[in-house]
């Protein structure tokens, strides 16, 4: 049987639902997600197979115009994954249709040596004419290869878009175990899980959402693992927010964190986060290595 395997790009304005997409397509929760946008900041992988292809996710923080530091280095990482990719595949939030922010993607892209699939999503939310009329835009402005009409969240026409990736793929042997779904380490998605409840818990309290850092992961005899994160966030009052009123909101987050983080590892978890205040934590080299972005000056 000839396999097939390559790297497909995931890019699009931030929110669109790349991660829902990447996490869809591979059957399993490998990205976390958020209605803040600006969620994903590593290049992660997602590894999803059909039939005889292993198509590698890549999923990219969302292109938008950067002005910090760390969103700079969000926008170079997900042009980056583009770059390095045999196809890529462009989610546009169909609701939101080409706007100044897509419209800047699509500049981007410019003469293109890659195959493009385009993938309308969030069709759950749209009427059809607005959807037809969309598709006739972005066929005649991008020219794609292909173009999809998907709901990554509720799974319409998921299938058809991973065979058509599938079918994509460059002929060659696999790259990855085929029980493999993600490329991350187990220390680095428990950093993300924790990440997701306080963005997904505090979205509308924080701006700016905050970095987790791990300090010490040990795995104990008994079978449990015992886990100590720093939520590092720039001033004190965002530190009172993540803590809450007598504990309670970091509480939540931490039993919150906890259970998903056992989830991911398959044991018994102990988690023990607290808060710091580093106003300069968005200027801290080693903490861009543990998030996996390259430091852009
Ligand atoms: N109704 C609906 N909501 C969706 C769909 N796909 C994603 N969403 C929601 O859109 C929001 C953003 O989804 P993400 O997957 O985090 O988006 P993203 O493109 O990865 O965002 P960034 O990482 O911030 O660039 C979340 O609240 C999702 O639940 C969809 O098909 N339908
Ligand atoms: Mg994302």
């Amino acid at each position: 049987m000839t396999t097939r395997a390559g790297f497909a790009a995931v890019i699009g304005a931030p929110n669109a639902g790349k991660s829902t997409l990447v996490n869809a397509l591979v059957g399993q929760k490998v990205a976390i997600v958020s209605p803040k946008a600006q969620t994903t900041r590593a290049r992660l992988m997602g590894i999803a197979i059909e039939d005889e292809a292993q198509i590698l996710l890549v999923d990219t923080p969302g292109i938008f115009a950067p002005r910090r530091r760390l969103d700079r280095a969000m926008v170079a990482a997900a042009w980056t994954g583009a770059q390095d990719a045999d196809l890529i595949l462009l989610v546009i939030d169909a609701v939101a249709g080409i706007n100044a922010e897509v419209g800047k993607i699509i500049d981007g892209l410019g003469t293109r040596e890659h195959p493009l699939f385009v993938a309308l999503n969030k069709i759950d939310l749209i009427r059809k004419e607005l959807l037809l009329a969309l598709s006739t835009q972005v066929s005649e402005r991008l020219r794609p290869d292909e173009i999809f009409m998907i709901s990554a969240a509720e799974g319409d026409g998921v299938p058809d878009l991973k065979r058509a990736l599938a079918a994509a793929m460059p002929e060659g042997p696999w790259l990855y175990p085929a029980d493999e779904v993600s490329n991350a380490t187990d220390r680095m998605i428990a950093a993300e899980l924790t990440r997701e409840q306080v963005v997904n818990q505090l979205y509308r309290e924080l701006p700016y959402a905050a970095a987790i850092e791990t300090e010490t992961w040990e795995d104990r005899p008994d079978g449990s693992t015992a886990i100590r994160q720093q939520i590092l966030v720039e001033r004190d009052s965002q530190k009172a927010i993540v803590i809450g009123k007598g504990g309670s909101r970091l509480k939540s987050i931490g039993q919150a964190a906890r259970e998903a983080i056992s989830d991911h590892l398959g044991r018994k978890v102990h988690l023990f986060l607290h808060v710091k205040v580093n106003p300069k934590w968005d200027e801290d080299r080693a903490l861009y290595r543990e998030i996996g972005l390259e430091w852009a000056e």
